[in-house]
């Protein structure tokens, strides 16, 4: 009978934690990205090949959100950045409270970007502001040009969308070009960048937008100072 007025109030402490922590990232000079899709989009592959591209100086760490297992975060420690997993025990979304604790112990004066994959569901994760600067959203061609429409919260709330898996494309009736519109439909702004982790295309594209987003971020902060 609550329900709402619940929702309403755990919505506001959250985004209470996400400001605070959306002025620390921003004190710091931390760049944070929060990714975004269903489960199996392809979130932790990409994140694979773009600790694997990265200098090994790259002062980058990474969040990875699961339901249940701690396999991602198994996945992304072999490049010997910073991982951490979070294990939400159910919940279907990280909240700022979760990044809050699990970067508790982390240095963020040593950090310049912090990539956050959140837990594989596209509709919860997009009410949760987990103080980042970006969200961005993955879509396979395995999942329908239809769902930006479908899902329209957080195609409107992405800067970018990464479309995944294009290898695949030729196998499946999947049209890039309507799945584009569709996302630009929602949110007309979107950029977009093409990307199949096994064939390596895109990934070019993909560390270029990082690069330049953090770019962006620092002119923003020191206009914001000046
Ligand atoms: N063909 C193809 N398969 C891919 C590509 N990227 C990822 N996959 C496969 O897709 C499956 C899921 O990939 P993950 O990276 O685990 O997906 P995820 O979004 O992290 O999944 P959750 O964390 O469970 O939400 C794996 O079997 C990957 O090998 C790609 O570019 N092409
Ligand atoms: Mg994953």
């Amino acid at each position: 009978m609550n329900r709402v007025p619940m929702e309403g109030k755990v919505l506001n402490e959250n985004a209470r934690v996400a400001a605070e922590l959306r002025e620390r990232f921003r004190e710091h000079q931390v760049l944070v990205v929060n990714l975004i899709s269903s489960p199996g989009s392809g979130k932790t592959t990409l994140l694979e090949k773009t600790l694997e591209a990265l200098p090994k100086d790259t002062r980058v760490a990474v969040l990875t959100g699961d339901l249940q297992t701690e396999n991602d975060a198994d996945r992304l420690k072999r490049y010997s950045f910073p991982v951490k997993q979070i294990v939400t025990g159910g919940t279907c979304h990280l909240d700022a409270r979760m990044i809050e604790k699990h970067i508790a112990d982390w240095s963020l004066p040593e950090l310049d970007v912090l990539i956050v994959e959140n837990v594989g569901n596209l509709v919860c994760p997009s009410s949760y502001d987990l103080g980042e600067s970006a969200k961005i959203v993955l879509l396979s061609v395995t999942e329908g040009e239809d769902k930006p429409l479908k899902y329209p919260s957080i195609f409107s709330k992405s800067e970018l969308m990464v479309l995944t898996k294009t290898d695949l494309l030729p196998y499946v009736p999947f049209n890039a070009d309507a799945a584009i519109a569709n996302a630009r439909r929602v949110h007309p702004a979107m950029e977009v960048v093409r990307v199949s982790c096994l064939a390596g295309n895109g990934l070019r594209e993909w560390m270029t937008w990082l690069e330049q987003r953090r770019e962006r971020f620092l002119s923003e902060l020191s206009q914001l100072v000046g």
